[in-house]
C-alpha cells in the first residue's frame, strides 16, 4: 500500500572510510529520527563519489562500510528504504534530462564545485564534478521528496533542485514535487575541533580536529581533550566570541539531549578541562557501541548485500515511475514492447 507519510530523501558519499561527527550530527542523526514519521529513502551515493578519483577496490569496500555505518547509526531497513545509488540506473537517466535543463551559469555558481575544484587544482576538475549538483537534483526529484535532511553546506544544492523542479513543471506541466531543505539549526554546521572557524570535514588539513566515528575511542577522547577553546575561562554559548566552546556545547547538548542553558548552568565556575573531560566520556560512550555494530554488519557481507538489493528494488519501483513520466513529458518516443 503506498505510504501517505511525507517523503524524505538523502544521500551520503562513500568517499572516506569512517563517517565523521559532522556527518552524524548534521545529517545521519536526523535520518534515523525521520524514518519514524516519514516515508524515508536513504542512499550511499557512489556515483557522486567518482566525481573525484577513487581506487576501485576501496570504493567498493567504502560503499559497504557506509551502509554498515548507516545501519549501526540506527537506520532500520523495515522502516526506511536503504540502497546504493548505482543500483538504481534511473538516477543517471534523470540526471541527463536535468543537465539539459540547467544553465551553465547557474551550475557555475555552485560554491561546493568552486571549493572542490580549487582543491584538486583548477584545471584538473572533471565534468562530472561540475555536474555533481545536477545528479543530486535528479536523486531528489526521482522520489518526489518533500524534505531533504542535510547539513548547511548542502542548502545551495537544494535551492538548485527547487529551481529546476519549478522550471520543469513550468515548461512541461506539473511533474515534480518541489522539496524543502530539512536543516536543524543546532547541528547544521559542526566545526573543526582545532579550527572552529571551518566546518569539520574529512578533508581537514589536520586530523586532530576531525572526529571519525570509527577511530579508536582513546584517540577520540584525546582529540576532544585537546580541542581549541579560547583564553577566557567562562563556559558560555557565544558563537561570535567563543566559537570553540560553543561548538563543544552544541555537540554535548545534541549527544546528551541536555539543553545548552542547562549545560551552562552545570559548568558555571568550572574550567574548560572539566567540560572537555566530560564530553570525551560522552563521546566514547557513543562511539564504542557504534564501532561494534558497524563491525557486526561488515562481518556478514552477504546479509548486507541482500539488504541493499531489497532496498534498491523498493527504490526502483518509485524511481522508474517518475522517470517514465519525465521522459513522456519531455517528448521522448517510448520504445515499443
Ligand atoms: P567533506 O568532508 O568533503 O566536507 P562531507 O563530510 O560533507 O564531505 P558528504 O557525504 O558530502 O561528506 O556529507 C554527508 C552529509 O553530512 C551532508 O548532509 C552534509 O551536509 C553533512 N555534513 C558534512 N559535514 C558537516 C558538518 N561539519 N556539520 C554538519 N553537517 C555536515
Ligand atoms: N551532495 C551531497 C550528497 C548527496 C545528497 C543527494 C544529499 C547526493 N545526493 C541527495 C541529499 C539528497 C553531499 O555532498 N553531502
Amino acid at each position: 500500500m503506498p505510504s501517505t507519510r511525507p517523503r524524505v530523501l538523502s544521500g551520503i558519499q562513500p568517499t572516506a572510510g569512517s563517517f565523521h561527527l559532522g556527518n552524524y550530527l548534521g545529517a545521519v542523526r536526523q535520518w534515523v529520527a525521520l524514518q519514524e514519521s516519514h516515508d524515508a529513502f536513504y542512499m550511499v551515493v557512489d556515483l557522486h563519489a567518482i566525481t573525484v578519483p577513487q581506487d576501485p577496490v576501496e570504493l567498493r569496500a567504502n560503499t559497504r562500510l557506509a551502509a554498515a555505518q548507516l545501519l549501526a547509526a540506527g537506520l532500520d531497513p523495515e522502516r526506511c528504504t536503504l540502497f546504493v545509488q548505482s543500483h538504481v540506473p534511473e538516477h543517471a537517466q534523470l540526471a541527463w534530462i536535468m543537465n539539459c535543463l540547467a544553465g551553465f551559469g547557474e551550475a557555475s555558481r555552485m560554491t561546493q564545485f568552486k571549493d572542490k575544484s580549487a582543491k584538486h587544482g583548477a584545471g584538473n576538475a572533471t565534468v562530472g564534478l561540475f555536474t555533481y549538483p545536477i545528479l543530486q537534483v535528479a536523486d531528489i526529484l526521482l522520489y518526489q521528496a518533500n524534505q531533504v535532511p542535510v547539513g548547511e553546506d548542502q542548502r545551495q544544492h537544494i535551492e538548485l533542485t527547487r529551481d529546476l523542479a519549478d522550471r520543469f513543471n513550468g515548461r512541461f506541466g506539473e511533474t515534480f514535487t518541489v522539496p524543502e531543505p530539512y536543516i536543524l539549526k543546532e547541528t547544521a554546521k559542526i566545526y573543526d575541533l582545532q579550527d572552529p572557524s571551518i566546518k569539520m570535514s574529512k578533508s581537514a588539513s589536520t586530523p586532530k580536529g576531525l572526529i571519525n566515528l570509527l577511530d579508536d575511542p582513546k584517540t577520540t577522547a584525546k582529540k576532544v581533550k585537546s580541542a581549541v577553546t579560547d583564553t577566557d575561562t567562562v563556559i558560555k554559548y557565544d558563537t561570535e566570541n567563543k566559537p570553540g566552546v560553543s561548538n563543544l556545547l552544541s555537540i554535548y547538548s545534541t549527544l546528551t539531549g541536555k539543553a545548552i542553558a542547562e549545560l551552562e548552568a552545570e559548568y558555571e565556575g568550572k574550567m574548560y578541562g572539566a567540560l572537555k573531560t566530560d564530553l570525551a566520556e560522552v563521546m566514547v560512550e557513543f562511539v564504542t557501541p557504534f564501532r561494534t555494530r558497524t563491525q557486526q554488519y561488515l562481518d556478514d557481507p552477504e546479509t548486507l548485500d541482500s539488504l541493499l538489493a531489497k532496498g534498491a528494488e523498493k527504490a526502483r519501483a518509485v524511481a522508474a515511475e517518475t522517470l517514465a513520466t519525465a521522459y513522456d513529458k519531455v517528448g521522448l518516443l517510448p520504445a515499443k514492447h
